[in-house]
């Protein structure tokens, strides 16, 4: 058994150890090892990897995605016809879920206005309602836009999703399709993106979504919260839409540009709650063992968990 990985942006020999520890008996390539002998490849573990490398291994089985995103992947021209698996794990699951609804508290309980109360030692009465009177809607009720939206309407929040397809699931207003996407806006004070970057979702939190949002909530305006993918928001719409009130603020976890330039309007926008791509790491720990049984149980004779639709993108 022998598994290619390759691994941008991350410390590939974190996940070499982690591999070998678990199953000690496997080989383990690198990309960009000057002796790889890519026809010995029968999996590709993937991040942000070399366009073109899958294309070179020709008895390759499956190429994992080290995370729940696969657009990195989608992005290689040269991508083999092998089965693309995604992570869907109950850490990472758990991680985002932690973020989202941190997110969102923040924003509930007002806490940049009491950090800035605190600095002036200013014992400020600020006026305080309660989640069932704020409306949250999410974009994305996958794996992770469901767990979210569970945790939050046990909160008391009132939550919804938008997803392509309809959902039936207690407690949760489901809106799907474009023809559905104003309505939901339209009942939202908290919008929460936890989407695929396709070439559907490519923009779709820009100027002209942020306002058909609720502006009847008690925020008084709007408030996004974008840990999908940079690509999803227009970056100069989110600053024209904070700036002009159309937005009350924004908590971002995913840029255009990773890492942000560090003249980034961002870094400073007093609107703006920033958090570098960590909303939910993908530990070794979890996802390397997750990748081992997914591969156990295929070489079983068992069929693949959480396979990518090479149709839709995600
Ligand atoms: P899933 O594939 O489980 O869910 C995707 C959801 O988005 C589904 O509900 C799907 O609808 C919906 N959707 C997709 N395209 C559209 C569309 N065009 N219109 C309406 N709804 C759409 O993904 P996950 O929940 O596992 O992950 C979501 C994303 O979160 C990842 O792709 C990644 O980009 C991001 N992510 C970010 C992390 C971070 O640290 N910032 C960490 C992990 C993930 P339907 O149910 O009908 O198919
Ligand atoms: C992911 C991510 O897609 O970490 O898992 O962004």
């Amino acid at each position: 058994m022998s598994l290619l990985l390759s691994i941008g942006g991350w410390d590939i020999d974190a996940w070499d150890r982690r591999f070998k520890s678990f199953a000690p008996g496997i080989r383990i390539q690198h990309a960009g090892a000057s002796d790889l002998d890519l026809s010995a490849v029968d999996y590709g573990v993937a991040w942000q990897s070399e366009p073109g490398l899958f294309a070179r291994c020709p008895n390759l089985k499956a190429v994992f995605s080290l995370g729940a995103g696969v657009d990195h992947l989608m992005r290689d021209p040269d991508l083999p016809d092998v089965p693309v698996l995604r992570i869907v794990d109950p850490n990472l699951t758990m991680r985002m879920t932690e973020w989202v609804t941190l997110q969102v508290l923040l924003h509930h309980r007002q806490q940049s206005l009491l950090d800035q109360a605190q600095r002036a030692a200013d014992w400020r009465d600020l006026p305080q309602w309660s989640a069932d009177e704020v409306r949250v809607g999410i974009l994305g009720l996958g794996n992770l836009g469901r767990d979210s939206a569970d945790v939050l309407a046990r909160l008391g929040f009132q939550v919804a999703g938008w997803s392509r397809s309809k959902k039936q699931i207690p407690g949760l207003d489901s809106f799907a399709g474009a023809d559905e996407l104003d309505a939901f806006l339209a009942r939202t004070d908290i919008l929460v993106c936890l989407l695929p970057l396709t070439p559907e979702t490519v923009g779709i939190l820009n100027y002209d979504l942020f306002s058909k949002l609720a502006r009847t909530g008690p925020l008084g305006a709007p408030v996004i919260i974008n840990a999908g993918r940079g690509g999803q928001q227009v970056e100069a719409d989110i600053l024209r839409a904070l700036d002009d009130g159309t937005l009350h603020a924004a908590s971002l976890d995913v840029f255009n540009q990773e890492p942000l330039a560090s003249d980034s309007p961002f870094w400073a926008h007093p609107k703006v709650y920033l958090t570098p791509h960590l909303a939910a790491e993908s530990h070794p720990d979890h996802m390397c063992r997750n990748i081992l049984d997914q591969i156990a149980a295929y070489e079983r004779g068992e069929p693949f968990k959480n396979r990518v639709d090479m149709t839709t993108g995600y």
